[in-house]
């Protein structure tokens, strides 16, 4: 059935699309394309994975000959350069796409803009900014990394309403309910990278993985078999060699400082670590902001899943380096000896407070979920 509808309604289905793709595009971005036609759907695709045909050219795919003269709508702009995949701008313009709608311009340094400029050489006549606010925060990740070179990272917390998150031996199995606890196994899911403390493994012996049976993924939604890189800040490679995350699928990168015990870094490795050293930073400890930007480089981490104790989580925070925190809190008190969510050393005055912006509260089963993001400066 023919429908008028604004842009944004058309964008909006494009970003659903798009989100199909969260957990299988990584590092590549979730991009969605509708191609309408007369006021009705005649293509629509979504990047799945990378390496794989990108989101409009599934579009032009499904249209076929319907293509000729219709508006492509797509959540990012197409792209100008060869890679893994041919340039889209050029694949709408064979296909004799008429007008092309964008949310935002790609931040790809191969990209950035020159898609549009193709497009509009061609005679294709392009708008841009279409629901972009929205566009931009399906690929927080991508974002950051393509123009400030390091990955988004995302705090992830259980805790009781007294903001207890262990007690103090270090047990802290389980704070939440099971439903908060698949909304992390989704947030571990979209992530390219867990990064976590050594501490927080000698304590819990986690393992840091997708247990993709604890998903229960909504109906279109797929998943990778991929695992998240697990990332262990360990500057003295106190690892224990029996750590089962060492034993799971996936890789573990222990990050340790230069210096090192060499003989112990074999061990790690042979026990099946990836160990790589860093500079220290101001503090003497490792340069938490080099860490992150090693991440984006060598391994092309988008979205970062921090998921640690208060020590590094502190750290972080003091550093300005977490972007989003998300907050699951229990409707239980652990009391005044467990311990707390971020230790701040120095954190003494009211003036030196830690401003939050909540951008989100709602329940997940008995627990709540805050979504809040610092305030930077
Ligand atoms: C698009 N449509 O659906 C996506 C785009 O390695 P490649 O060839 O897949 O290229 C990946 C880059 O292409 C990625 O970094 C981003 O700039 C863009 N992604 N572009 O036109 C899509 N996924
Ligand atoms: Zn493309």
């Amino acid at each position: 059935m023919a429908q008028r509808c604004f842009p944004e309604a058309w964008m909006a289905r494009a970003l659903t699309l798009a989100r199909r793709g969260r957990y299988t595009t990584d590092p590549n971005p979730c991009v969605g394309c509708v191609l309408v036609k007369d006021d009705r759907v005649v293509g629509e695709g979504w990047h799945e994975r990378a390496g794989e045909p990108h989101a409009e050219i599934h579009a032009l795919r499904a249209a076929g000959g319907r293509a000729r003269g219709a508006t492509a709508y797509v959540t990012l702009e197409p792209c100008s350069h060869q890679g893994r995949t041919g340039p889209c701008a050029l694949a709408l313009v064979e296909a004799g796409v008429a007008r092309v709608v964008v949310a935002m311009q790609d931040p790809n340094p191969r990209v950035a803009g020159q898609g549009i400029a193709r497009l509009r050489e061609a005679g294709v006549e392009v708008a841009v900014g279409v629901l972009e606010e929205q566009a931009l925060a399906l690929n927080p990740g991508f974002v950051m990394r393509m123009s400030h070179g390091r990955p988004f990272v995302r705090l992830k917390m259980a805790m009781s309403l007294d903001g207890r998150t262990a007690m103090r031996s270090g047990e802290s199995q389980w704070i939440t309910g099971p439903q908060a606890r698949r909304e992390v196994q989704r947030l571990r899911a979209r992530s390219s990278a867990i990064l976590t403390g050594v501490e927080t493994i000698i304590f819990d012996n986690a393992r840091l993985t997708v247990r993709p049976e604890q998903l229960e993924l909504p109906a279109g939604e797929a998943l990778t078999t991929r695992q998240p890189l697990r990332v262990v800040v360990d500057s003295r490679l106190r690892l224990p060699l029996a750590a089962a995350c060492l034993r799971e699928l996936g890789r573990t990168l222990v990050v340790t400082l230069k210096g090192h015990d060499p003989e112990r870094c074999e061990r790690l490795q042979a026990a099946g670590a990836e160990v790589v050293a860093m500079p220290a930073g101001a503090n003497g400890r490792i340069d938490l902001d080099a860490l992150l930007r090693h991440l984006a480089a060598a391994e092309q981490a988008n979205e970062v899943l921090l998921e640690t104790g208060a020590t590094l989580a502190g750290a972080m925070l003091a550093a300005g380096l977490i972007d989003e925190m998300q907050l699951f809190v229990a409707p239980t008190l652990l009391g005044g000896e467990a311990r707390p969510l971020f230790a701040l050393p120095g954190l003494t005055l009211m003036a030196q407070k830690k401003g939050l912006d909540i951008h989100d509260i709602r329940a997940v089963g008995q627990d709540w979920r805050i979504t809040a993001r610092p305030r930077q400066g």
